[in-house]
């Protein structure tokens, strides 16, 4: 295997942490370079190189680019579609130019291979709901999403043009117990597990059906990490690919905490999130990236659900 030089930018986030520790075992401590405008966590801050960069600052990431001999780019840095609703100019310049500056980088060959996340946001209202094709109508009505389909044509020009070797998936919800989210809008089902354990009741943001495509660390975070050393020809699609695992509600999420916390007890308050969540697909077909390169998911509701509730209790300890 050539020599790899990773560096992370958004290192410090809730996919970037574990995406960073993952990668470090699988390619060496000091191959991958952990970098954010913020510092992470202990583990992450103590298994490998870390440096402060904000992914806007074109200069000082080309600086670390040339410092460390950088091959390879994971571009985990974005604004998220809640918050996105509340500050749209930042989310559009955070979400778009982290993503220029980098694919500038590989067209210019300075570095061999980026992976960018897309997102389920990239679907709007006018999307079919159940079992969402991979190439099908996407007319975003968030700024999140319409940054991240901007972001896919333009991974995909800049394939098509320049050989730029760029690959991406479209995340539907992350959920994991060892860091938080932030400003997401399927973060009611992380919060849930926290609450459960802690006060036993939670209140739900989005009403008790709304059905959306979600997914456990472990396995985005092994889709990923098989993209990225799938073969160049396997990757048929430049712009991102759908992915998939299961899809839950509010109260089916409830109903599964119930197994393990029979006292448990969910209220519900939607507000604004509610309306992004509705203009997202259901379910997710995600075809192409089973039969491109062979992705298969490990967890459903219940292995999840299991995995937070003993993740988070171990943590407590
Ligand atoms: C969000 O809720 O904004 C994200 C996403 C689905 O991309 N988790």
């Amino acid at each position: 295997m050539a020599l790899k030089k990773i560096l992370i930018i958004g290192a410090s986030g809730q996919i970037g942490s574990e995406l960073a520790l993952k990668l470090r075992e699988l390619y060496g401590n000091e191959n991958v370079i952990a970098s954010d405008i913020k510092e992470g966590g202990e583990e992450l801050m103590q298994s490998g190189p870390f440096e402060i960069a904000d992914a806007t600052d074109k200069d000082r990431i080309e600086q670390l680019v040339a410092e460390y001999k950088i091959t390879d780019i994971y571009l985990m840095a974005a604004m998220l579609s809640a918050t996105a609703e509340r500050i749209p100019m930042k989310a559009w310049e955070l979400n778009m130019d982290s993503l220029f500056i980098i694919l500038n980088l590989a067209k210019e060959n300075k570095i061999k291979k980026v992976f960018w996340p897309s997102s389920i946001a990239v679907f709007g209202p006018s999307t079919p709901k159940e079992s969402t094709p991979q190439t099908t109508i996407m007319e975003p009505s968030t700024v999140y999403g319409i940054s991240k389909q901007t972001g896919e044509r333009w991974c995909e020009y800049y394939f098509n043009k320049f050989g730029v070797d760029v690959r991406s998936i479209r995340y539907p919800g992350i959920i994991s117990y060892k860091t938080l989210p932030g400003g997401g809008t399927t973060d009611y089902a992380i919060e849930i597990f926290h609450e459960a354990l802690k006060s036993g009741e939670y209140t739900s943001f989005l009403k008790e059906d709304t059905g959306l495509p979600m997914m456990y660390m472990d396995d985005a975070i092994k889709a990923t990490v098989e993209l990225m050393e799938a073969p160049p020809e396997k990757v048929k699609v430049r712009s991102s690919y759908n992915l998939a695992a299961m899809t839950f509600t509010p109260q089916e999420l409830a109903t599964e905490i119930k197994k393990h916390i029979p006292e448990f007890k969910l209220n519900y308050d939607p507000d604004y999130r509610q309306e992004i969540a509705n203009s997202w697909p259901s379910s997710i077909n995600d075809n192409s990236a089973r039969n491109d390169w062979g992705w298969d998911h490990e967890y459903d509701l219940a292995k999840l659900t299991e995995k937070m509730l003993s993740g988070l209790r171990d943590e407590q300890q």
